[in-house]
């Protein structure tokens, strides 16, 4: 069975192996046959095309065939190798894993984008670009895109992505307003980088080749589409009630008929469906699993439980988190607002194990920000109340014990 590795548990010989077979595939001609594909089917809503690898639900099989794809043709040069995953939460930096010299090389130089270190730099002529999007036949990256800086996706929002149901929402596309697959690939979500969330955003975050049709190109690809695929085998895993959306073909009537693959249909240009490929045990397995319990994208530790929190100065809260670790619904049981209760938006990110940053505004225009260690069962609060004046508002430091209900 094979294994897909954390590039940055990779050992050096493994990284070696990797880059070898890669070189082979290009040396052969082979490799630039998975970027003319990609590039064949980057078709988008307004095309008004049947949608098999982008913007569709298809997205995910589409993928993991591809991907297995590339994968065996490796494993024809080296049966050792299999594609590592990059968790773009974990690994932020373009100067670690997998961005050493050893391995995918680095960022590109700023005056025309070309990466000048490791095997895929220009400069060593094993890594010609051939199918073209622009006229440069070197490999390019723009990483962080400094002139308008996007992050990496975060593990909040990669947790967020991960609690997202159903599968698919209609009209099956980049304008589905819910559903894991848009949250994944990343079209939903407003605000300015409305277009470019969790896989899109990677993306753009890579820049160069990686932006566009020919992304490929990159091999970078390879390791973010293993990440994309691993966290659908884990919002498999933690969705077990939920699967693979539309079931059935999209009915006639439908202005989508046609233009989305349902569970049993083919997956072109394959004789595969997207049923063959949702269980990805059938091809192999991933390192740190959600089905194991693994350190990947978990949800925040105090998402679906309830905690007392007590100042100590005589206030006292009822705060219970929904599943996905995104809402607070709390209650004051004690104080000057016993009584009171609210329902809260949170803005969470993980700062160390069992520690979280969590941060909302309620409507009556108070800020609270919580430093929450659940292992040592304690918040260090920030809070600002509105004054008659904006200039007025008050800030507050407190502390607060933290205990789970029962
Ligand atoms: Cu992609």
């Amino acid at each position: 069975m094979r294994l897909r590795k954390n590039v940055r548990n990779l050992t050096a010989l493994e990284r070696k192996r990797f880059v070898k077979a890669v070189l082979e595939l290009k040396r052969r001609g082979e490799y630039d046959e998975y970027v003319r594909l990609h590039n064949e089917y980057f078709i988008a809503d307004g095309e008004g095309e049947r949608r098999v690898a982008h913007m569709a639900p298809s997205f995910t099989p589409w993928h993991r065939q591809f991907l297995l794809d590339f994968e065996n043709a490796l494993r024809s040069v080296d049966e050792s190798v299999t594609v590592p995953y990059w968790d773009f939460t974990r690994d932020r930096a373009g100067t670690r894993a997998p961005w050493t010299k050893d391995f995918l090389g680095g960022d590109g130089r700023a005056e025309d984008w070309q990466v000048v270190d490791g095997p895929f730099a220009h400069r060593h002529g094993n890594w010609p670009i051939r199918v073209k999007a622009t006229d440069e036949d070197f490999l390019m990256r723009r990483m962080g895109r400094p002139d308008d800086p996007v992050e990496l996706p975060t593990r909040a929002e990669t947790a967020r992505a991960l609690m997202a149901v159903p599968f698919e929402v209609w009209p099956y596309d980049s304008t589905a307003k819910r559903g894991f697959r848009n949250a994944l690939e990343g079209w939903d979500g407003g605000g300015e980088e409305g277009g470019f969330q969790m896989h899109n955003r990677a993306h753009v975050w890579i820049g160069g080749q990686m932006s566009g049709g020919t992304s490929p190109n990159d091999p970078a690809f390879w390791l973010l589409h293993a990440f994309v695929d691993k966290l659908w085998a884990d919002w498999r895993h933690l969705n077990p009630e939920e699967d693979y959306v539309p079931r059935d073909p999209i009915p006639d009537w439908d202005p989508q008929h046609g233009k989305v693959i349902s569970l049993c249909e083919k997956l072109p240009p394959w004789e595969v469906t997207p049923a063959d490929l949702l269980d990805h045990t059938r091809f192999g397995r991933y390192e740190h699993e959600q089905s194991e319990g693994g350190p990947g994208v978990p949800v925040p530790g105090f998402a679906g439980k309830a905690y007392r929190l007590d100042f100590g100065d005589g206030m006292v809260f009822e705060n219970e988190y929904s599943p996905d670790g995104f809402t607070l619904y709390w209650r004051a049981v004690a104080g000057p607002a016993a009584g009171d209760c609210g329902t809260e938006e949170l803005h969470v990110d993980d700062l160390a194990r069992g520690r979280y940053f969590v941060s909302w505004t309620e409507s009556g225009g108070v800020t609270v920000s919580h430093v929450m260690d659940l292992a040592a069962g304690e918040v260090r609060a920030f809070l600002t109340f509105p004054g008659e004046e904006p200039a007025d508002r008050e800030g507050r430091l407190a502390r607060a014990t933290l205990t789970e209900a029962a």
